[in-house]
């Protein structure tokens, strides 16, 4: 049986993360595809070179050939800008918008029956360009934001109690922007509610700081964060290749769930061997539908202004 083939697409900070992750767990063959010659190529060889050393045996090809992605069981997209300090996720909007246009069209002529990953900013109108572009179904056309935006909420819970990470889960919901929604309800440490366990002015302060996290970074690396989105969009790749049936929080196309109807927003699904299987829907207080519906009126906006930038359909 031959490997399953992953195509990532943006061979930038994120990109050759997600290569080295792909390496070291042994996920399949890896195209590391970009439109800067000698950058993919470079990585690849690099991590080529290391495989004596870990034991990793997959093929890792670098390219500035989109024909090398031709049959990809998976396609991770990190092309476009990142964040410079002072820019907000949308000011990429234009020339993102036009890359994702170019780049889906790549996707969808060679590897016609991929499942996508998108993690490109903004990613809420990235994510609906790519799906409108292939015209693949919904299930096989996803965004990563909210496992990153979960894992931040979790890491400031875990480091204000002084335990684990592992016993942390939250959600954060919504659009990848400033409105995000961490959804307190829903976050447990050990299974007791966080609300019991730190005080609301703290978990304000907490919350506050997982909305502006990438900003955050941003400030100190002069440009995006990179580890922690490729980690995300890795764990996502593991539950389709592997069936995993995992509930993960993904932008991904609403249909009537949440009130939402044709607009990528972050919720909780169900990721396996069927791509985006099923949107979960939880309830939420008034407070928490309220900030969402807030959100998603952002991704709203968002999504008609990158209309220009596209090709009329
Ligand atoms: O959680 C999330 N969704 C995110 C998203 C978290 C952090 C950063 N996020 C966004 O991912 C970020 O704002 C950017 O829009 C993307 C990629 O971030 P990265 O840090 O990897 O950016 P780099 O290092 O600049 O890499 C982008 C690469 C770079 O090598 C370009 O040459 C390439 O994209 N690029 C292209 N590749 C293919 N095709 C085209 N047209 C193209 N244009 C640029």
């Amino acid at each position: 049986m031959a490997r399953k083939k992953i195509a990532l697409i943006g061979a930038g900070m994120i990109g050759g993360t997600l290569a080295h992750l792909c390496a070291s767990k042994g996920l399949g063959d890896v195209v590391l595809f970009d439109v800067i010659e000698g950058l993919p190529q470079g990585k690849a060889l690099d991590l080529l070179e290391a495989g004596p050393i870990e034991g990793f045996d997959a093929s890792i090809v670098g390219t500035n050939k989109y024909d090398d992605i031709q049959g990809a069981d998976v396609c991770i997209v990190t092309a476009g800008l990142p964040r410079k300090p002072g820019m907000s996720r949308d000011d990429l909007l234009s020339v993102n918008t036009k890359i994702m246009n170019d780049v889906a069209t790549n996707i969808r002529n060679r590897a016609p029956n991929a499942f996508v990953i998108v993690i490109t900013n903004p990613l809420d109108a990235m994510v609906t360009a790519m799906k409108r572009i292939t015209g693949f179904p919904k299930q096989r056309v996803v965004g990563q934001a909210g496992i990153l935006d979960s894992s931040r909420y979790r890491t400031f819970v875990a480091m204000e109690l002084g335990v684990s990470v592992q016993s942390v889960s939250a959600m954060v919901l919504g659009g990848h922007g400033d409105d995000m929604v961490p959804v307190r309800s829903y976050c447990q440490v050990g299974g007791v509610p966080v609300a019991k366990l730190i005080p609301a002015a703290r978990l304000d302060a907490i919350e506050a700081r997982v909305r502006q996290a990438g900003g955050e970074i941003v400030n100190l690396l002069k440009t995006s964060a990179f580890y922690s989105p490729a980690h995300a969009a890795i764990q996502m790749a593991e539950a389709y290749l592997y069936d995993r049936k995992q509930v993960l929080p993904c932008a991904a196309l609403l249909e009537g769930e949440y009130g939402v109807n044709g607009f990528y927003v972050g919720v909780p699904v169900i990721i396996g061997g069927g791509g985006v299987e099923r949107v979960v829907e939880i309830e939420l207080t008034a407070v928490e539908r309220q900030a969402l519906d807030v959100s998603v009126s952002h991704v709203r906006e968002l999504v008609e202004a990158a209309q220009k930038f596209l090709p009329t359909a």
